[in-house]
């Protein structure tokens, strides 16, 4: 029997109640988020999810991550993880949605009985690898996913606490572990020693000094581990107190940092001292540091995508391997880093929706694809192609030697399934080393619009709909319009309004050629959103 009993499923259905929320509950932005209250019959069906899955794709091990990442610490939530450790293929969403939503344990039972038939899925193997955050209720929501991905007789690999991009990287390395091209040892340390040997062989005896807010969070301890094995690293991590649940992602964190423009707490202003934030679950990573007079100055995911294109552009040309960098960004990218890409840089960009599933992909039809939204969440990923010219190239010289053993130990060195905090911190921190650069040289190289993002809470913010890569509302009727013409007054003025995918609210973003013009606009669009909703 490859499915338990009707009865079987009745029992579970028991024990992990169904959420009580007004219009159901959807796979979002980046999978299902709300109130862990919510979540522990969501969190069953995405345990069988992942076990169909995985029978579809013939036993390919999927993951499960339970995290709600920079959300409050009493919400939680869940991402599955395709085999080769990207995004749960987007036709399956809907999937999800549909089993998080069934009403009775009758109808789950049916749905999954039929999807077995359909796919004859009978006699398949399913293989799970799970892992949490450090939120209090992902321990409970794991058994539920494990209860889940029973029903299905699966064989579960329970990691426990991860950062995200982790185990991503896990699922990428068990697939495979016994191909010609194995991604690494599936398991923390072959993690760490991964990151630390490229690390190592760029840096060789150089030791750099970081400051890493942890947010209270899983990054806090994970990239305590990697500087254990990492001489190279001269380590201070503040923001560390997994043990106080309330703390996660409060006053501290990459969000945080990035929203309100300010340090985070226990990071105190020391002129020019490089520091960093990671979020709740280590995938997204901004960098920042205080001037003479105490100013502060943010380095987010727009800086590290320009610093990351222009570096590998450079060192590409150097090593005279043919292969083209383009960068996608998201509406959120500041206007100024995008002229910069396209006027200074000279490549190409594309802009997608929110969601570093529409980037990945996009980033995956360039040679070399660096993608980063602006709050931190991105990567740079090689082509097979690209990775192919990179290691079978013969360099003519020296200098080209150098410039393809660096571009080798940097597709190491780079998470190349989705962002990674502790990856892009030491991607950076190899390029200001090469650069000889402190975070005020790299910030220098163009200046932010200034700008401002606002939560606006509505009651329902699924009335707003989007087109044009998010950038314009469809609905509700005559918003845009209103939105258009207060634009219109702002020298360098832009501003869009979209319904988030993770939270609760609809955010709106506001740049201008001044500080008090953008937070004008904000406030103005702000005030437009709520009165259409
Ligand atoms: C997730 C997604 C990101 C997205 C962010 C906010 O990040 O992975 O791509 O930018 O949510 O999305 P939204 O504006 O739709 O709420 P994380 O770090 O929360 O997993």
């Amino acid at each position: 029997m490859s499915l338990l009993s009707y009865e079987d499923f009745e029992k579970l259905e028991v024990q992990y109640p169904k959420p009580q929320i007004n219009g159901g509950i959807r796979y979002g932005t980046a999978g299902f988020r709300s109130n862990s209250r919510d979540l522990p019959f969501v969190m069953f069906c995405c345990g069988i999810l992942a076990a169909l899955r995985s029978r579809y794709l013939g036993g390919q091990t999927i993951g499960v991550m339970i995290t709600a990442s920079h959300n409050p610490p009493g919400d939680n939530g869940v991402k599955l993880i395709d085999p080769q450790g990207e995004m749960l293929e987007q036709s399956w969403e809907v999937h999800a949605t549909d089993m998080a939503n069934c009403q009775t344990a009758k109808q789950l039972y049916e749905f999954v009985k039929q999807f077995i038939d359909t796919y004859k899925l009978h006699d398949a193997v399913a293989n799970i690898a799970w892992a949490r955050d450090t939120r209090p209720s992902g321990e409970y929501l794991a058994r539920a996913v494990e209860d889940g991905a029973h029903c299905l007789k699966s064989n579960i690999r329970a990691y426990k606490l991860l950062t995200t991009p982790q185990l991503h990287y896990m699922v990428r390395a068990l697939n495979t572990q016994s191909t010609t091209n194995p991604y690494g040892q599936p398991d923390e340390e072959g993690y760490y020693r991964k990151l630390a040997k490229s690390f190592g062989s760029i840096l060789k005896d150089a030791k750099i000094s970081i400051t890493v807010d942890g947010a209270n969070g899983v990054g806090a301890i994970k990239v305590a581990e990697l500087a254990k094995v990492c001489p190279q690293l001269d380590l201070t991590v503040v923001n560390y107190h997994t043990d106080v649940p309330n703390a996660l992602n409060v006053e501290c964190g990459a969000d945080f940092v990035k929203v309100q423009q300010r340090l985070p707490n226990n990071v105190k202003p020391e002129p020019f001292k490089t520091c960093c934030s990671f979020d709740g679950d280590a995938d997204r990573i901004v960098f920042y540091y205080t001037d003479s007079e105490s100013k502060f100055h943010l380095l987010d995911g727009d800086k590290i995508s320009t610093l990351a294109a222009m570096f590998l552009r450079d060192l590409v040309a150097q090593a005279g391997v043919n292969a083209t960098v383009g960068v996608v960004q998201t509406a959120y990218a500041n206007g100024a880093s995008s002229d910069y890409i396209r006027d200074n840089l000279k490549l190409a960009v594309e802009v997608t929706p929110t969601g570093v599933k529409h980037l990945h992909h996009s980033a995956q039809r360039f040679d070399i694809g660096v993608y980063f939204e602006a709050n931190g969440h991105g990567t740079v990923l090689f082509s097979p192609e690209a990775l192919t010219q990179i290691f079978q190239y013969e360099a003519q010289s020296p200098a080209q030697k150098t410039a393809v053993d660096l571009l080798r130990s940097l597709t190491e060195l780079i998470n190349q399934t989705v962002g990674d905090a502790i990856s892009d911190m030491m991607l950076v921190l190899v390029i200001l080393s090469y650069k000889n650069w402190t975070l005020k040289e790299w910030d220098s190289e163009y200046n932010d619009l200034p700008n401002r993002l606002v939560k606006v809470l509505v009651p329902d913010r699924r009335i707003f709909e989007t087109t044009d890569a998010e950038r314009k509302l469809i609905k509700p009727e005559g918003l845009q319009a209103r939105i258009d013409s207060v634009v219109k007054k702002y020298s360098k003025g832009r501003s869009f309004a979209r319904a988030s995918g993770t939270e609760d609210a609809v955010r709106v973003y506001a740049e201008a050629q001044t500080r008090p013009e953008a937070d004008e606009l904000a406030v103005r669009v702000s005030e437009l959103v709520s009165d259409a909703a």
